[in-house]
């Protein structure tokens, strides 16, 4: 028997992610790949190196390894646009900026080359992988000419990996870093993280929690970090570190950490000066203070302004930057929590130095299925602001859930502020609407120790769909979903047509069968894990589900309104208006803003109550639709990674309905009101849900 080119599908465990680069058909890889090719050097980096690997293992395996080189194939050239021939083709490289790439079949002298070009040498790294992307996803050789430089500057991964291993709100096993063996083991997953990652644009890496512990800024933990920028250096990845606000006195022996004592500004610089030492290319650090129980600025009297600024002085010698997290709100505070982080940082507009960045989250609360977009946005004009999403589904149904976040990360950027016509979060963020030069976007990253990196096939579509918004804010779900089925699966429509169905429709799901109409925060305590919009019984105010939905014998939903907490007022006048208006403001963000009555009558011609019903029922039924269609796609996967998939649907499609059941037996006892005729009812009592315990939920160190 001879072995079919087309080859029966492999044992896949998802390891390989989207750079699988497997066998195409036979005649389809000699019409578009046309066999190995000869691939020239010109110059000498590691990232070079990294790009001209990556171009052979990447046609090695779409060619099947072809044996013979084909001498009639134009060869692959990489090259900077400091090179003499690149030079002499006088290709329009200037407006690529320093990671741009222009991939062109050129003529040089008599001779046709592909070039892989670009004003760096990481330019060509991102050339490469789109050149890669281009043959994975049905492209062919040929005619290629593609062209690209990302619109936002820092696109960075913020690990929440504590020293000890375990991943906050981590679901995909362990922390990838395994700092006991560092740094003398450099783990050769380290480069196939940092491959991953350059093939979709990420430049730099947070390495520790947020939650952040002093000793990571200890001399040996340095070292164990500067281990890491080694490998991930010719990938174009930086490392940055959280800091712990108070580490002069943890690790200083101060007394204070107050950011206005020059001996803790003097502290810091060293510490900087010390990490540079080990790390030349640090990229800087990133902070959470006065946020949950960590140590900030405030504990000291002085604003956020004070506490960056005096950091950012400490690296901004070293061309280094701070991140610094508008995720602030206080126990002391009895203000909407929607709104804290606003009142706190509005005025401080202005007064930050130049090397900090503010990161604020997509919305104003927490990560929820869905938030309107955090009023910030476009509302401190002289700071620049960086976005940062969730790409671990701590509120959406951890790992095990299909939901894939593309149209959420869409949906946030493509809001418009209504500050000034054609205003969107994406243009605040790409620095288009201020000329701001620092800009970024920041996803807190689904990466542990396993196998598949994310915990499921399906959520490493989640990672690379932020690697390739953090590119371009302006790129859409669906066409991102494409590109990552076809190089997840295979490019025939028959696989990536249903695939693509399957994941636009998902996100949406979670948003109905958890939290539908602009419901918020009704999860489970600590772990967040199941529904829990029962819990009334927390410290803070602000840390129970009831807090949120207010729910009541009359209605449903936070009035954000005047004659609630106003929050409304915190948008541009043009959407405050809209927003203060149940009838103006759209339906699914209606729970988010105001509280109206359960018989209101919604677009539909149901009542509010009805509809959350249908809601919950039609994200039950979506995710009975996702099994389905998967089930038809099990002779086009490959046998590991669709049973684990079609497992996982299965535990969904029991937890979605454990959502709606647990939500509506809860929503009945506070309302009432029967369901509408032909409703399923709840499978237990209210009592039953109350009583589930999962003490050993991941994701939620102690
Ligand atoms: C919340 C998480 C918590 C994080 C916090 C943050 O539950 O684990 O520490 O966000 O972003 O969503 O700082």
């Amino acid at each position: 028997m001879t072995t079919s080119m087309t080859a029966p599908a492999h044992a896949e465990d998802g390891y390989d992610l989207w750079l699988r680069y497997r066998t195409l058909p036979a005649a389809d890889a000699a019409a578009r790949v046309g066999g190995a090719r000869t691939i020239e050097v010109r110059g000498a980096s590691p990232a070079l190196t990294a790009s001209a690997n990556e171009i052979r293992r990447g046609l090695a395996g779409l060619s099947g390894n072809a044996p013979v080189a084909d001498a009639r194939a134009p060869a692959i050239m990489l090259a900077t646009a400091q090179n003499r021939d690149v030079a002499m083709l006088h290709l329009p490289l200037a407006p690529l900026g320093a990671e741009g790439y222009l991939v062109r079949r050129v003529s040089l002298g008599n001779r046709k080359v592909t070039l892989v070009t670009g004003n760096t040498d990481i330019g060509v790294l991102y050339g490469s992988f789109a050149l890669l992307r281009h043959l994975q996803t049905g492209g062919s050789l040929d005619r290629i000419d593609l062209t690209s430089s990302p619109r936002v500057k820092l696109r960075v991964l913020d690990h929440w990996d504590n020293l000890d291993g375990v991943v906050e709100r981590g679901y995909a096993g362990a922390s990838l870093w395994d700092w006991w063996t560092l740094p003398d083991l450099r783990d050769p997953r380290y480069t196939d993280y940092a491959r991953a990652n350059a093939s979709i644009g990420i430049n730099g890496t947070v390495l520790n929690n947020v939650n952040a512990k002093a000793e990571s800024l200890t001399a040996p933990h340095i070292a164990k970090a500067a281990a890491l920028a080694d490998v991930f250096r010719p990938y174009g990845i930086k490392v940055y570190l959280a800091a712990r606000f108070s580490a002069p006195i943890e690790l200083g022996g101060l007394k204070t950490a107050d950011p206005l004592d020059p001996q803790v500004a003097a502290w810091w610089k060293a510490k900087t000066d010390e990490i540079y030492r080990a790390i030349p290319d640090f990229g800087g650090f990133l902070v959470k203070a006065n946020s949950e129980g960590q140590p900030g600025p405030r504990d000291y009297h002085r604003s956020h302004a004070d506490g960056a600024n005096m950091l950012a002085a400490a690296v901004a010698p070293h061309g280094g930057i701070v991140m610094w997290r508008a995720f602030v709100y206080a126990e002391t505070d009895p203000e909407d929590r929607a709104k804290q982080a606003y009142t706190e940082f509005k005025p401080l507009d202005g007064k930050f130095a130049p090397n900090v960045i503010v990161q604020v989250k997509n919305g104003a609360i927490d990560f929820q299925p869905r938030e309107p977009f955090h009023p910030l946005f476009g509302a401190m004009p002289k700071t620049p602001l960086m976005i940062e999403f969730q790409i671990t589904k701590e509120y959406l149904g951890f790992a095990t859930h299909l939901a894939y976040l593309g149209p959420m990360f869409a949906e946030t950027l493509a809001s418009e502020t209504m500050r000034t016509p054609g205003e969107t979060v994406a243009k605040v963020v790409d620095g288009s609407v201020e000329g701001h030069a620092q800009t970024g976007m920041a996803g807190v990253a689904n990466i542990g120790r396993d196998r598949d990196w994310a915990g499921s096939t399906f959520n490493q579509a989640n990672w690379y769909a932020f690697g390739r918004m953090a590119w371009d804010p302006t790129l859409g779900a669906a066409p991102v979903a494409r590109e990552w089925a076809a190089m997840t699966f295979a490019p025939s429509p028959r696989v990536v047509d249903p695939v693509v169905a399957i994941m636009m429709g998902s996100r949406e799901a979670v948003v109905d069968y958890m939290t539908p109409l602009g419901l918020a925060h009704v999860m489970a305590t600590g772990h967040h894990y199941g529904p829990g919009p029962w819990i009334a019984d927390l410290k803070r105010p602000e840390w129970n589900p009831v807090y949120y939905h207010r729910a009541d014998k009359a209605g449903i939903g936070f009035d954000r309104t005047k004659t609630g907490s106003n929050a409304v007022a915190q948008y541009a006048p043009a959407l405050a208006r809209k927003l203060a208006d149940p009838a103006t403001t759209p339906e699914r963000e209606l729970l988010w803003f105001h509280h109206v009555a359960w018989d209101r009558r919604m677009a539909s011609g149901r009542t509010l109550w009805a509809e959350m019903v249908h809601d919950y029922d039609s994200g039950v039924g979506y995710v009975a639709d996702m099994r389905r269609r998967w089930d038809g796609l099990k002779t086009q996967v490959d046998t590991e990674r669709w049973a684990k998939t079609a497992t996982y649907l299965a535990v969904q499609e029991h937890e979605a309905r454990w959502w709606r059941d647990a939500s509506l037996a809860y929503w009945m006892s506070v309302n009432d009101l029967p369901l509408p005729a032909g409703v399923a009812a709840p499978a237990h009592d209210l009592a039953w849900y109350k009583a589930q315990r999962f003490p050993y939920a991941p994701g939620n160190p102690q």
